[in-house]
């Protein structure tokens, strides 16, 4: 049997509806197992080193220096970015994730089904498009949470792999467009946004990255090892490699198969990157498609913007990191502002050197880097990456200013002073 389009999402609606009703009978609130709450008084406690951003909903960042001291970011100091009260799980055993949409036979599935399939370990360095807003914003006010330079992270992530989950439903491998005409997979959570006037976020990637293999996409269950916490997204979240953090949703209450691009605003009102002369008066937010892919960054981690140094021989180390999966090429410095360059050693793991686009490296991970300077008195100094498709940093942020202050990949300038540390 073959249905139309019409009949599949009326399939689906109908699915949707019978699943509620089944959990209302049950008592459940919005969803089995998995419920959303409306304010912040069950909120999970954090590290008191991070830096609040904003505290309703929940956005918070590490210092700068705690990123370089492990390769792998320990999850109390991995940033957390949110957008509405954290999800509960009030019974883990009824939880399921729908699987529907533009398909023959939609599915509830179980964590112990995800845990059946096999299990994938991927070290992803998640960005935040938001991270280094502050600075961008120095230049030209611009809208959003003030991010300084650690709204990212590296973890290594367990779970299945999309590809596999979506066999599960009779999608196969390197599928761009289902008999239906799915074309994209969208991944639906349950916090109530304000955004989304109190509904969900959700977003969605092509449904041929979500059915390649290669792409690692995963449905992650595991952080470092441990079960996945409340604040990134337990029981289940997507994540997404190589793009901006936005699309690697938390907290899965769905994963449809449709048409078209995800409409929800976080796809379409947000998390776009408009030229310079764009501003509140004129944005047409239909011009312009979602943001995936996250450009080549770099930042000294070693050094505040405006930091005292005890001597004039300095360390200058931070992360480097591209999207796409392209490893990093070259990170330069300089300690004159950007007038000479010196050439950083680079590293992932400890004791294996780094070579981008091989196979010992992880593809989708930060890499750090280190360079030993004598510097002189006062110094600016400056860090640019380059990847191996040879993209590299813009020098300004004034060529790469928007309204919303996203994708700021400015070269990272930071003012150093050798003397005491009373200013
Ligand atoms: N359900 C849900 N998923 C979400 C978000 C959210 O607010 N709700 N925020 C997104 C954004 S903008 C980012 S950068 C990452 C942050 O993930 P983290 O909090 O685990 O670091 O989650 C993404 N997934
Ligand atoms: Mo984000």
């Amino acid at each position: 049997m073959s249905l139309t389009r019409k009949q599949s999402a009326l399939a689906t609606t109908i699915y949707k509806k019978r699943r509620t009703d089944r959990h209302r009978e049950k008592g459940c609130l919005i969803m089995p197992g998995l419920k959303a709450p409306s304010d912040y008084s069950q909120e999970p406690s954090r590290h008191p080193s991070l830096r609040i951003n904003a505290k309703e909903p929940f956005n918070a960042e590490p210092p700068r220096k705690t990123l370089i001291s492990s390769y792998v970011t320990p999850v109390d100091f991995f940033y957390k970015r949110n957008h509405g009260p954290i999800p509960i799980v009030d019974d883990i055993e009824r939880y399921r994730v729908t699987i529907c949409g533009l398909l023959e036979n939609p599915k509830d599935i179980s964590m112990a089904d995800i845990r059946k399939l096999p299990k994938y370990d991927v070290a992803a360095t998640l960005q935040c498009a938001g991270n280094r807003r502050t600075a961008m914003s120095k230049r030209k006010t611009v809208k959003g949470v003030g991010w300084d330079v650690s709204a990212i992270g590296n973890a290594i992530w367990g779970g299945a792999k999309l590809s596999d989950v979506l066999e599960l439903v009779g999608i196969p491998k390197l599928t761009s467009s289902t008999p239906l005409g799915g074309k994209h997979v969208e991944f639906v959570s349950i916090d109530k946004c304000k955004e989304e006037n109190g509904g969900p976020y959700k977003a969605s990637i092509p449904l041929n990255q979500a059915t390649n293999p290669e792409s690692d996409v995963l449905l992650a269950y595991e952080m470092n090892g441990e079960t996945l916490n409340r604040d990134h997204g337990y029981p289940l979240r997507a994540i997404v490699p190589g793009i901006i953090g936005a699309r690697s949703v938390k907290w899965l209450d769905s994963v449809n198969i449709s048409s078209e691009v995800c409409q929800g605003f976080f796809m379409q009102k947000d998390y776009k990157m408009f030229p310079p002369t764009v501003n509140w008066d004129n944005i047409d937010w239909s011009t312009r498609r979602p943001q995936m892919d996250f450009p080549v960054q770099c930042v000294i981690c070693s050094l505040e913007d405006v930091d005292v140094v005890k001597h004039r021989k300095i360390t200058i180390s931070g992360y480097a990191v591209s999207g796409g999966g392209r490893g990093i090429e070259r990170v330069d410095v300089s300690i004159d502002g950007g007038k000479t360059w010196l050439e950083t050693t680079r590293y992932q793991k400890t004791g294996v050197p780094y070579i981008a686009d091989d196979s010992s490296s992880d593809k989708w991970a930060w890499v750090f880097f280190e360079a030993v300077a004598e510097i002189p008195q006062s110094a600016e100094i400056v860090a640019k990456a380059v990847d191996i498709a040879a993209n590299v940093q813009p020098e300004n942020v004034d060529d790469i200013w928007n309204l919303r202050g996203i994708l700021n990949t400015s070269w990272h300038r930071v003012h150093v002073r050798v003397g005491h540390s009373n200013m």
